[in-house]
């Protein structure tokens, strides 16, 4: 036997035992029969069965990358949040992803991508799990499960459907800013590098004062906006499905690390009341002429997942990660999501999903959660209650007893937002379609919509589409109708 220094490392059976053969199962005689003590044959079989987790029910096909993001500007008098203090530097997580697509669909699909970040602070992670556009299809959670299902499979034929996606979006005028945006040429970035990212909803940020102001997030992107026409994303879509994912690994092992800087607009709390559109509706922006972009910091992504199964696929980001000086606003979407992320979580890679490798805080945790399948960590208290006599974990909340909140009254109702003076669902898709488009672009926008509608969208479906645009901006409409021939 040669010594062992000599060869490669022997394979083990999944609890270090070494195996006889990588090769052959275990039988009586070369062709006799498999024999039922062959148990490295039957682990390794039983163990394949169940290498799947249930994909995300949306954004299951992503790609993401470590990182770090470091201030650059001061701006504590706007929050006390440890990740956005003077000097600060915080280790990060960031996954890019589509939103329809199934795990194995095309990167360059058109669809809104999500731009999920993870900030490993001091006092625990902080997530902001937004998108690369900063407005939304819906404003109610209520009709968030019917949109998605709308961009789905038809469930009698399993195919996608424009014309449900029509049929949804025009009995839901409350889209057409996102779908300006979605049909646009932010719908299909040239890769995850070349695309911005936003909190898109509003956020609370409480300073150390205890003073509150509304905020948005803005990660533009400092490799420059790009995007990929309809015609080369459908062939990259055939020749390289991967391409996103595969154009971020490579980006970073090579060494050409991408970052985006961080700017936010701040509107003082008492501003929201009588702003001229609801600041919490998250179908709507906020000019940045009423308020201007402030630098905050940077965000460089520079080292690739060892494993992506374990630190991408068993990402868990959730937008109820809020640390101190962070807070939620009154947009019903985010006050959604803040219980939707942990319940995928749960039933997606279970209760203990916060002990896993790309979740796990670079803190000391002192929760008083304990047992549950997976769990590896024993829980930080003596005595697995609280309050206790024997030294556990007590909430200090003289330091953090300050929830970020507002006021709220009256009685129990199932309505619309009350509209503020320049709200409607179609006037800032119509000033992102006149004052922020260019010729170009415009050009592409009917070339894109046009094309979209003439892959199975149906009367009655396609004349309230024609109508939705004409809504959005009348030349427009009229582009997309005239092409339609049924103008
Ligand atoms: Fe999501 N969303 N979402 N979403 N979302 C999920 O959580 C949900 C919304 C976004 O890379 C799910 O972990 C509800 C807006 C990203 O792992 C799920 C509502 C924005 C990702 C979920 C929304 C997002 C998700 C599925 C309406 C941008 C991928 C898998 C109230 C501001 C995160 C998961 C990653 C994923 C729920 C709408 C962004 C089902 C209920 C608006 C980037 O929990």
């Amino acid at each position: 036997m040669t010594g062992s220094s000599s060869r490669t490392a022997y394979t083990t059976n999944n609890v270090g035992i070494p195996v006889e053969s990588d090769e052959h199962s275990l039988t009586i005689s070369p062709d006799g029969p498999i024999l039922l003590q062959d148990h490295y044959l039957i682990e390794k079989m039983a163990q394949f069965n169940r290498e799947r987790v249930p994909e995300r029910v949306v954004h299951a096909k992503g790609a993401g990358a470590y990182g770090v993001f470091e201030v650059t500007n001061d701006v504590s008098q706007f929050t006390k949040a440890v990740v956005f203090q003077p000097g600060a530097r915080t280790d990060m997580l960031a996954r890019f992803s589509t939103v329809a697509g199934e795990q194995g669909s095309p990167d360059t699909w058109r669809d809104p991508r999500g731009f999920a970040l993870k900030f490993y602070t001091e006092l625990g992670n902080y997530d902001m799990v937004g998108n690369n556009t900063p407005v939304f299809f819906v404003r109610d959670p209520q009709k968030f499960q019917d949109f998605i299902r709308s961009q789905k499979r038809h469930p009698a034929t399993g195919l996608r459907s424009n014309d449900m996606q029509w049929d949804f979006w025009t009995l839901s005028p409350e889209s057409a800013h996102m779908v300006t945006w979605l049909m646009g040429d932010r719908g299909i970035p040239k890769t995850y590098r070349n695309m911005n990212g936003y909190s898109s909803h509003t956020y609370m940020w409480v300073n150390g004062a205890g003073e509150r102001f509304w905020v948005k997030y803005h990660f533009k992107t400092d490799q420059g906006i790009d995007f990929l026409p309809q015609a080369d994303a459908d062939a990259m879509a055939g020749s390289d499905g991967d391409h996103h994912r595969r154009d971020l690994y490579e980006a970073i092992e090579s060494g050409n690390a991408p970052s985006w800087s961080l700017k936010v607009q701040i509107m003082p709390f008492e501003d929201a009341a009588d702003y001229r559109f609801n600041p919490f509706d998250l179908t709507k922006v906020w000019p940045h002429g009423d308020y201007p972009l402030i630098d905050v910091g940077r965000m460089t992504l520079n080292e690739n997942p060892e494993d992506y199964f374990i630190h991408i696929e068993q990402a868990a980001f959730e937008p109820s990660n809020l640390i101190p000086g962070v807070g939620p606003s009154p947009d019903k979407m985010l006050l959604g999501r803040l219980f939707s992320y942990p319940d995928t979580h749960r039933y997606r890679i279970g209760p203990n999903y916060a002990q896993l490798p790309p979740n796990r805080a670079r803190t000391t945790v002192r929760s008083y959660a304990k047992d549950g399948p997976m769990r590896y960590e024993p829980s930080a208290a003596a005595r697995p209650y609280a309050p206790n006599s024997y030294g556990g974990p007590a909430a200090d909340t003289e330091r953090f007893g300050d929830p970020a909140g507002w006021a709220a009254a009256g009685e129990m109702v199932r309505e619309a937002y009350k509209l503020h003076r320049e709200d409607d669902d179609w006037g800032q898709a119509g000033t992102q379609v006149r004052e922020v488009l260019d010729d170009a672009a415009r050009d592409r926008l009917v070339s894109n919509v046009s094309g979209h509608l003439a892959q199975g969208v149906s009367r009655p479906v396609l004349d309230r589409a024609l109508q939705y645009w004409r809504n959005i901006d009348k030349v427009i409409g009229d582009r997309i109708a005239k092409n339609m021939n049924g103008g």
